[in-house]
C-alpha cells in the first residue's frame, strides 16, 4: 500500500464524496490494517504538513452497525485497531467516521463524519 494525503478543503462534506475523490486518482480512501500500515499514514501525513497538529480521514466506518467498523471503500471488517484510548466513544451518538489524530501518535478517533478536518488519505496499490 502506498498512502498519499490530500488537503481536504475542497472535500470536507460526505464520506462517499472523499471515497469519490480517492477514486478519481486511482485509489482508494486508506484502509489501515497494520502498524506499518499506520507508520505509512503517518509518514505521508508528516511529508506534507510536518508536526502540524490535525486530523486526517481514513475509510473505516461505523454506519448502520454501530460499534462494528468497516473499511468502507472495501468492505472489509476493521480487524487491526489503533484507536486513541478511550475511543472508539460515539459521542453524542454521532461519530461514524474514522480519523488519524496528529496529537495523539497518529492514532485513530471516531469523529462526525462531516466535521471539517485537515484532509483525507488515500491508499494505492502498487
Ligand atoms: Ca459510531
Ligand atoms: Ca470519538
Amino acid at each position: 500500500m502506498f498512502s498519499d494525503v490530500h488537503d481536504g478543503s475542497l472535500w470536507l462534506g460526505y464520506t462517499p464524496t472523499r471515497c469519490h475523490a480517492c477514486r478519481q486518482k486511482g485509489g482508494h480512501l486508506a484502509s489501515v490494517e497494520s502498524a506499518d500500515e499506520n507508520a505509512r499514514v503517518e509518514a505521508a501525513i508528516k511529508a506534507v504538513v510536518g508536526d502540524k497538529a490535525s486530523y486526517w480521514w481514513i475509510g473505516g466506518m461505523d454506519y448502520g452497525a454501530e460499534g462494528r467498523f468497516v473499511w468502507y471503500p472495501l468492505n472489509k471488517v476493521v480487524d487491526y485497531k489503533n484507536f486513541v484510548p478511550g475511543e472508539p466513544n460515539n459521542s453524542y451518538g454521532a461519530e461514524d467516521c474514522l480519523a488519524v489524530d496528529s496529537t495523539k501518535q497518529y492514532k485513530w478517533n471516531d469523529v462526525g463524519c462531516n466535521a471539517q478536518v485537515e484532509g483525507y488519505v488515500c491508499a494505492f496499490i502498487r
